[in-house]
C-alpha cells in the first residue's frame, strides 16, 4: 500500500534538509533503502509526492535558464566512458585551445539577451593548471560584471584553487559525481570517486555554491541510480544545484550503443532528486534534444526547474531556443 502524502520521517528530512550536520557523527539523512523505495513507487504516486515537495519550496511554473560554453574543447587526458572530449576516443570533436576572454564575454552577452541568467564555462581538463586558472579568473570577472551568475566546470581542483575562483566572483562550481560509487569504476578509471568528493569539499570550503549531479542511462541499474541520489542528498549540505543528465550517446565513446533507458526511469530519478533535495535547483540537463516534449513536461512535473538554454551544450546539441520558447509558452512556464 503506497501513500500519497509525506510520511513523518520524510517531513523530518525536509525540515532538516539543508542544515549543516556532521556526517561523521550523524547517520546519513537518507538511507539508500528509502531512496530505492521512492524509485520503486507507482509512477503517479512518486510524481505526486515530488510535485508536493516542489510546491512547498518553489514556484511550480518558474524555470531557471543556464547557458553553457566550452572554453577549452577536446584533447582531455581522462577516460570518462561517456565523454566525446576524451583524447583517447575518436569522436570527431575538433580540439580547441582556450578561448579569449573577449569571445567568452560576447557569448555571455548573447546568452543574457536570450534570457539566460547563469553562464557556465566548461573546460576539457583533468584539472586547471595555474596559468589556465588565471585566465579563468579574468573570464569569470568579466562575465560577472555583465550581471550574470557565473558557473565553471574545470575538473578536479587542488587546494587553494577554489578560493582563487571564488575571489574572482565565481558563484557556482559544477563537478558531478556522475553515478553511484559501485558503478563508477565501470565508467571512469583515471580518477576516483573520492577525488570528486575532495573537489566538492574544496568548493564548499571556499564558499562557492555546489552544482553536482550525474548521468542516467549509462547501463546502470535502478539501484545504482538510487546510490547516486543517496550520495548527492547526503552531502552536507546537499548541492544548491543538481544537474541530471540523460546520456547523450556519442559515436566513438565506449558508452555509445548502450541500451536506451526507458525515459520514465529518467523522470523517476528527477523526482527522487526533488524529494530528497527539496531546496535545490534540479536541472534537466543533457539529453533534452533526444527527448520528446511530453517527457520534458513530465520532468518539470517531477520537480525539474532549470535547463540548459541555447542550441549547444559543450560539444553536442541542445534544443533550439525558439523551440524551447514555444515549449515553455505551451506549458505556461516563465523564467525565474
Ligand atoms: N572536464 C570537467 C570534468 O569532467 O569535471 C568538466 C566538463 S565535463 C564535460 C562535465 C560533465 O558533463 C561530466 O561530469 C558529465 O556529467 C557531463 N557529460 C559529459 N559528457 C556527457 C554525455 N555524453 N552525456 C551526458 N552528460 C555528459
Ligand atoms: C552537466 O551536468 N552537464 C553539462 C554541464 N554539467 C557542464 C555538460 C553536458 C555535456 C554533454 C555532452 C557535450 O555536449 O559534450
Ligand atoms: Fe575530460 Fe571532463 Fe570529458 Fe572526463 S568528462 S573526459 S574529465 S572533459
Amino acid at each position: 500500500m503506497h501513500c500519497n502524502s509525506l510520511t513523518a520521517n520524510q517531513t523530518d528530512h525536509l525540515e532538516n534538509a539543508n542544515s549543516i550536520t556532521d556526517v561523521a557523527k550523524k547517520p546519513p539523512k537518507w538511507d539508500i533503502e528509502e531512496i530505492k523505495a521512492l524509485l520503486d513507487k507507482p509512477f503517479n504516486d512518486l510524481i505526486f509526492q515530488a510535485q508536493q515537495v516542489h510546491r512547498q519550496y518553489h514556484n511550480a511554473n518558474a524555470i531557471q535558464f543556464s547557458t553553457l560554453i566550452s572554453v577549452k574543447t577536446g584533447g582531455c587526458p581522462e577516460d570518462c566512458g561517456y565523454c566525446p572530449q576524451a583524447a583517447r576516443y575518436h569522436t570527431g570533436v575538433d580540439n580547441q585551445d582556450m578561448l579569449s576572454v573577449d569571445s567568452v564575454v560576447e557569448a555571455a552577452s548573447a546568452a543574457k539577451a536570450q534570457g539566460a541568467t547563469r553562464f557556465c564555462m566548461g573546460a576539457a581538463w583533468r584539472g586547471p593548471k595555474q596559468r589556465d586558472l588565471e585566465k579563468m579568473t579574468e573570464m569569470i570577472n568579466a562575465v560577472k560584471s555583465l550581471g550574470m551568475e557565473t558557473c565553471a566546470t574545470l575538473g578536479m581542483l587542488k587546494p587553494g584553487q577554489a578560493k582563487q575562483l571564488g575571489d574572482a566572483g565565481l558563484d557556482y562550481y559544477n563537478h558531478n559525481l556522475d553515478t553511484s560509487p559501485e558503478f563508477y569504476s565501470e565508467v571512469i578509471s583515471t580518477r576516483q570517486y573520492q577525488d570528486r568528493l575532495n573537489t566538492l569539499q574544496e568548493v564548499r570550503d571556499a564558499g562557492i555554491n555546489v552544482c553536482c549531479g550525474g548521468i542516467v542511462g549509462m547501463g546502470e541499474t535502478r539501484d545504482a541510480r538510487a546510490g547516486l541520489i543517496a550520495q548527492l542528498a547526503n552531502l552536507s549540505p546537499y548541492p544548491e544545484s543538481v544537474p541530471i543528465n540523460y546520456l547523450v550517446q556519442v559515436e566513438g565513446t565506449p558508452l555509445h550503443g548502450t541500451a536506451k533507458l526507458d525515459p520514465f526511469e529518467f523522470v523517476r530519478t528527477i523526482a527522487a532528486a526533488r524529494i530528497t533535495m527539496p531546496k535545490a535547483m534540479v536541472r534537466l540537463s543533457a539529453g533534452r534534444r533526444e527527448m520528446s516534449e511530453s517527457v520534458q513536461a513530465l520532468c518539470f512535473l517531477a520537480g525539474a526547474n532549470s535547463v540548459f538554454y541555447g542550441d549547444k551544450l559543450l560539444t553536442t546539441g541542445n534544443p533550439e531556443v525558439q523551440q524551447d520558447q514555444a515549449l515553455f509558452d505551451k506549458l505556461g512556464m516563465r523564467s525565474l
